[in-house]
C-alpha cells in the first residue's frame, strides 16, 4: 500500500513548512517527511550553546502572512536556537501544518517511474509514498562533515557534534574540553564552553574572520522602516542582493582617503552586521585590493583585543580575503582568548596527528581532555541532497552519478534527467549567500505556482533541457567572476570535504536579479523547460535565459529604465555632451604613477594627448592609444579609466592621443592624424620618458579602426616601428550585412543605427572602401603581431574576427579574444564590468609581451 500524495517534501524547517502551507493553500495534496521528530530543521538540530542566526531576526522571518508577523515579535536582533525552534513550532501550530509531517521518517529510496509519470519513495518509517511532485526541502547545512580525523573512535569521553547537540543540554562544569573548528560554530560556541568549563582548549586549522554581533534590541532603524510600511520593506528586501533593504556605497576605495576609510570601517565594525563591512566602500568584496584594506584593518581589530601577540597573530586570517569565506558574527570571541582557562592550538603548526584515549595529540604535544566538541561543519549544499538516500531519475540515473563532477541545475531548482524534482535552496540558488528566509519564500512560491499552473494547463511532467542547466551552470560560474569566492577554500566551493567535486557552489549573482531570472523563464513561455501531458505528448521552449555577463546585464537594465533617447537623434554636439555627462557618472579609474595633458602636432594642426605613467621606475615601453566614439565622439581623455588599467596591468606608458572628429573633419582626417601621432610619438619617446624603439599601437572601436590603419600606413610610409597592435572591437569594414549586425542590432548599446550615423558623418560611401577607412579591404601581409579583441553581443563583432582571420591568412601573428557574454562597451567599463576583468588581464599581457619580444 502506497500513500499517495500530489506532491512529497523532504524536510519540515523553514522550507517545508512554508511549502505544506502553499501546497495545501493551492488545493495539494503533500506530505513532509522529517528525519527529526519536530519541526524546524537546522533550528533542531543544532542546539550547542551560542546557536544563533547571523541574520537580523527582523529580517530573518517569513512574510508571506501579515497577520503571522503581527501575532509573533522577535525578543533580540539575532535570535537564540530555542527561539528560532519556538516561532517555527508557532508557525507549524498556526497554519496546521503537524498532521501533513511524518516525523522520525526518512526517505531510504527515490525513484522517478516513467510510466507511472510518477516518484515512488521509500521510507524507514510506515508505508511508502507514491508523489507526482518531489521537492527536497531538505536545506544547505543538514548533513555534518564527518570529523576526518584518526582515532576519533578511541576517545574515551563524550563527543560532540555541534549540529547533533543533546536536546538536554550538556554541562561542561569542572571540565577540560577540546573544540575543534573555529567556523561560526565553534565560534559561537566558544565563549559560552570557555565561562563553563574548566579549561578550554580550542583547536583551528583555519582562523575565520569574525565581527562582533552586538546583540541587543531589534535594530531602531529597522524596526521604525517596518513600522512605516512593513509591507514595502519586505517587497523591498525581496528584490535586494541578500534579502534586506540595506545601503549599498558608491564609492571606491581608492577614491576614499586613510581618514575616510577608517571612519567607514568603524562604521561597519560597530554596525554588528555582516553586511556593515562588506558595504564599507564599493570594492570592498570584489576586489582584491580593495579587500585587503578591509582585511588588514580587521586583523588589527584582532591584535588590538588579543593580549598574547602569538594568539593575536594564530587568530589572524591570511590565507583568504574577507567574505570569501562566511564570516562570522560573535560575542566576545576574541576576548575569551584573554581567559586564562583559554588555550589556542594553531593546527597549522602542530596539525593532529591523532585522537587518543585520553585527548588529543598534535604533531608537538599531547593535550588531554574530558570531552571533546566536534564543529567541523557539514557536506554543504549537496551532502542534504546526495547522502539522504539514493535518487535516480529518468532511466534509473543516480543523482549522486550525475553530479558527479559537482552538481549541475537549472536555476538551482530543477536537475536535467530528474524530472518532476525540485530543489529549495539547492547548489545554483541564491541560498546561503542571501536571507534565506526571504530566498525560501521565493523558491516556494515559484515551485507552486508551476505546479498549480501546470494543473491547470493539463501538463504533468516538467523537466530542465541539457542546454538550459549548461548554460545556467555557465551564468553561475560568470556570477562568480564578480566576487572573491574563488579565492578561498570553504564550503562554499566543496573545498571543506575530502574528495568533494570543487567549484562555488551557490549563486553569487544576487537574490533580486535570481528572482527576476526566475520570473523570466515564465514569461518567456517556461524556456528551458519541457512539460509533458498524461498521453505522452511534450513541448519545449529550449533555450539559456542568460547568456549576457551578469553584470552587463544589470547595467542594461539599468540603462533600459533610463529610457534615453537614440544617440543617432542627437545631433553631434548633443551627443558629445550628453557622453560626456554620462562618464562623469562612472567611477573614475585607479591611480597611476602620474598623468600629463600635452599635445603634438597630426596631420591637420595639434592633437592633445594624455600620458599615463606607471609608478614603477622607468623608462617603460609605448602604447599609442586611440579612443572609441565612433569618429565623431570621445577625446584623448575619454576612455580615461581604461587608459590607466592597461598602463596599471602592463607596467607600461600609455599615450591616448586625441584625433580630429567628424562631421568637422571627415574621413580621412582620423586616419592621417593616427599615422602623424605614432610617428610623433616614435621619434620622441624619450622626451616623454617612454622606451625608446618599437612602439605598440591600441585602440578601442572607431579608435581600433585609426589604430589598424595606422600600422598598415606604417607599414607602407616607415616613420615608426611597431612591435604589436591591440584591436579591441575595431571597426574594420563598412559591410553591415554580417550576422552579427542583425544579431545584435539593438539593446547592446551599441545599435546599427549609431554605427549607420557615425559611418555617415565620417566617410561618404565613394570612400568607404579606402583601407583607410575600412582596414579589412587593405593589403594585409607584413603587419605587425596582433590581439583582436571582440564582444560576442556587439554588431561589430564579426568584423572584428573577420580581420583577426584575414590577418593570420595574410601570415601575421594574431591572437583572438573572444569575450563571452561581453558587448561593445563591456571591456572598457573598468570597475563597472567586473566580469570584464581577464579580458583586460589578457590585454596588458599581450601588449607587454609584444613590447618585450621587440627587445629582446
Ligand atoms: P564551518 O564553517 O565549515 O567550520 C568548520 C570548522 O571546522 C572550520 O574551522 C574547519 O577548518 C574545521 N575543521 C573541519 N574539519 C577539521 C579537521 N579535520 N580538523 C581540524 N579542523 C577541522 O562549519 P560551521 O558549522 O561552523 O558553520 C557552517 C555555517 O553555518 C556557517 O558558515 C554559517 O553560515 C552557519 P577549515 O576552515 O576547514 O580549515
Amino acid at each position: 500500500m502506497n500513500q499517495d500524495v500530489d506532491v512529497a517534501v523532504v524536510g519540515a524547517g523553514f522550507s517545508g513548512l512554508y511549502l505544506l502551507h502553499r501546497l495545501r493553500q493551492a488545493g495539494l495534496s503533500a506530505i513532509a517527511l522529517e528525519t527529526g521528530d519536530d519541526v524546524g530543521g537546522t533550528w533542531y538540530w543544532n542546539r550547542y550553546p551560542g546557536a544563533r542566526c547571523d541574520v537580523p531576526t527582523t529580517d530573518y522571518t517569513f512574510s508571506f502572512d501579515p497577520a503571522l508577523e503581527d501575532a509573533w515579535t522577535w525578543s533580540e536582533k539575532y535570535a537564540t536556537q530555542p527561539e528560532i525552534l519556538a516561532y517555527l513550532r508557532f508557525v507549524a501550530d498556526r497554519y496546521d501544518l503537524r498532521r501533513s509531517i511524518r516525523f522520525a521518517t526518512t526517505v531510504t529510496t527515490a525513484a522517478w517511474d516513467d510510466t507511472a509519470q510518477r516518484w515512488q519513495l521509500g521510507t524507514n518509517n510506515g508505508t511508502p509514498v507514491s508523489c507526482r511532485f518531489y521537492v527536497m526541502a531538505s536545506g544547505c547545512l543538514s548533513a555534518p562533515k564527518p570529523p576526518e580525523i584518526e582515532g576519533a573512535k578511541d576517545f574515551a569521553g563524550p563527543t560532540y557534534l555541534t549540529s547533533r547537540w543533546p536536546h538536554e543540554g550538556v554541562d561542561f562544569t569542572g571540565k577540560r574540553v577540546a573544540v575543534i573548528g573555529t567556523g561560526s560554530s565553534g565560534i559561537q560556541a566558544i565563549p559560552l564552553i570557555a565561562q563553563q568549563a574548566a579549561h578550554l582548549t580550542v583547536f583551528q586549522r583555519t582562523p575565520n574572520f569574525s565581527i562582533p554581533a552586538l546583540n541587543g534590541p531589534a535594530p531602531a532603524a529597522t524596526v521604525a522602516l517596518l513600522e512605516r510600511d512593513r509591507a514595502a520593506y519586505r517587497e523591498k528586501a525581496r528584490w535586494t542582493p541578500v534579502g534586506m533593504p540595506r545601503q549599498r556605497p558608491a564609492e571606491y576605495s581608492w577614491q576614499l582617503s586613510e581618514a575616510e576609510r577608517r571612519e567607514r570601517f568603524e562604521r561597519g565594525w560597530m554596525s554588528g552586521e555582516l553586511g556593515g563591512l562588506s558595504t564599507a566602500w564599493a570594492d570592498a568584496v570584489s576586489d582584491v585590493d580593495g579587500n585587503a584594506l578591509l582585511s588588514e584593518m580587521i586583523r588589527g581589530k584582532i591584535r588590538d583585543t588579543v593580549t598574547d601577540p602569538a594568539t593575536a597573530e594564530a587568530l589572524c586570517p591570511q590565507d583568504h580575503p574577507f567574505g570569501s569565506k562566511r564570516p562570522c558574527l560573535d560575542t566576545g570571541y576574541y576576548d575569551t582568548y584573554n581567559r586564562p582557562n583559554v588555550k589556542l592550538v594553531d593546527l597549522r603548526r602542530e596539525p593532529i596527528a591523532t585522537i587518543t584515549k585520553s585527548g588529543i595529540r598534535t604533531a608537538k604535544a599531547n593535550y588531554d581532555v574530558d570531552a571533546i566538541v566536534f564543529a567541523t561543519g557539514f557536506d554543504a549544499m549537496t551532502g542534504a541532497v546526495l547522502a539522504v538516500h539514493p535518487m535516480t531519475g529518468r532511466g534509473g540515473m543516480k543523482l549522486a552519478d550525475a553530479w558527479a563532477d559537482g552538481p549541475k541545475t537549472y536555476l538551482g531548482l530543477t536537475v536535467a534527467g530528474f524530472p518532476n524534482l525540485f530543489l529549495v535552496t539547492g547548489p545554483g540558488s541564491p541560498s546561503v549567500l542571501a536571507n534565506m528566509a526571504v530566498a525560501i519564500e521565493q523558491h516556494v512560491d515559484w515551485i507552486v505556482d508551476r505546479i498549480t499552473g501546470m494543473r491547470d494547463a493539463g501538463h504533468t511532467t516538467i523537466e530542465a533541457t541539457e542546454t538550459a542547466q549548461a548554460g545556467w551552470s555557465r551564468h553561475v560560474a560568470d556570477c562568480t567572476g564578480l566576487t572573491l569566492h574563488r579565492l578561498a577554500n570553504t564550503w562554499y566551493t566543496g573545498a571543506n570535504m575530502r574528495g568533494k567535486a570543487r567549484g562555488v557552489m551557490p549563486y553569487t549573482g544576487g537574490l533580486g536579479a535570481y528572482r527576476g531570472i526566475c520570473d523570466e523563464v515564465v514569461r518567456r513561455d517556461m524556456l528551458g523547460f519541457r512539460l509533458g501531458d498524461a498521453s505522452g505528448n511534450t513541448t519545449c521552449n529550449d533555450g539559456e535565459v542568460v547568456r549576457l555577463q551578469p553584470d552587463v546585464r544589470l547595467l542594461l537594465a539599468e540603462m533600459a529604465k533610463l529610457n534615453l533617447p537614440a544617440m543617432e537623434s542627437l545631433g553631434a554636439d548633443a551627443a558629445r555632451a550628453f557622453t560626456i555627462q554620462a562618464r562623469a557618472s562612472r567611477p573614475a579609474g585607479r591611480p597611476v604613477g602620474e598623468i600629463t595633458d600635452g599635445t603634438l602636432p597630426g596631420a591637420g594642426g595639434p592633437l592633445r594627448y594624455r600620458l599615463y605613467r606607471p609608478a614603477t621606475p622607468g623608462p617603460h615601453g609605448v602604447v599609442v592609444y586611440f579612443h572609441a566614439g565612433g569618429w565623431v565622439l570621445g577625446s584623448h581623455d575619454s576612455d580615461d579609466p581604461l587608459c590607466r588599467d592597461l598602463c596599471r596591468r602592463s607596467d607600461m606608458l600609455v599615450i591616448s592621443v586625441d584625433y580630429r572628429h567628424a562631421p568637422e573633419h571627415r574621413f580621412p582626417a582620423a586616419a592621417e592624424d593616427g599615422y602623424a601621432a605614432v610617428r610623433w610619438v616614435a621619434q620622441h619617446a624619450a622626451q616623454i620618458g617612454g622606451r625608446p624603439g618599437p612602439l605598440v599601437v591600441a585602440g578601442y572601436s572607431a579608435g581600433g579602426n585609426v589604430a589598424a590603419v595606422t600600422c598598415q600606413l606604417v607599414r607602407d610610409r616607415g616613420g615608426a616601428e611597431i612591435a604589436g597592435q591591440l584591436l579591441l572591437c575595431p571597426v574594420t569594414d563598412h559591410d553591415f550585412t554580417r550576422p552579427s549586425y542583425s544579431e545584435n542590432a539593438q539593446g547592446y548599446h551599441l545599435t546599427k543605427a549609431m554605427m549607420h550615423w557615425f559611418w555617415d558623418l565620417y566617410c561618404s560611401p565613394a570612400d568607404r572602401s579606402d583601407p583607410r577607412a575600412s582596414p579589412l579591404r587593405g593589403e594585409l601581409t607584413g603587419l605587425p603581431p596582433a590581439l583582436v579583441v571582440t564582444c560576442e553581443f556587439d554588431p561589430l563583432r564579426d568584423e572584428g574576427i573577420a580581420y583577426a582571420e584575414a590577418l593570420a591568412a595574410a601570415g601575421v601573428e594574431v591572437s583572438q579574444l573572444r569575450a563571452r557574454g561581453h558587448i561593445h562597451t563591456s571591456l572598457a567599463m573598468v570597475d563597472v564590468i567586473i566580469t570584464g576583468v581577464a579580458a583586460r588581464e589578457q590585454m596588458a599581457r599581450a601588449i607587454r609581451r609584444f613590447a618585450e619580444r621587440r627587445i629582446r
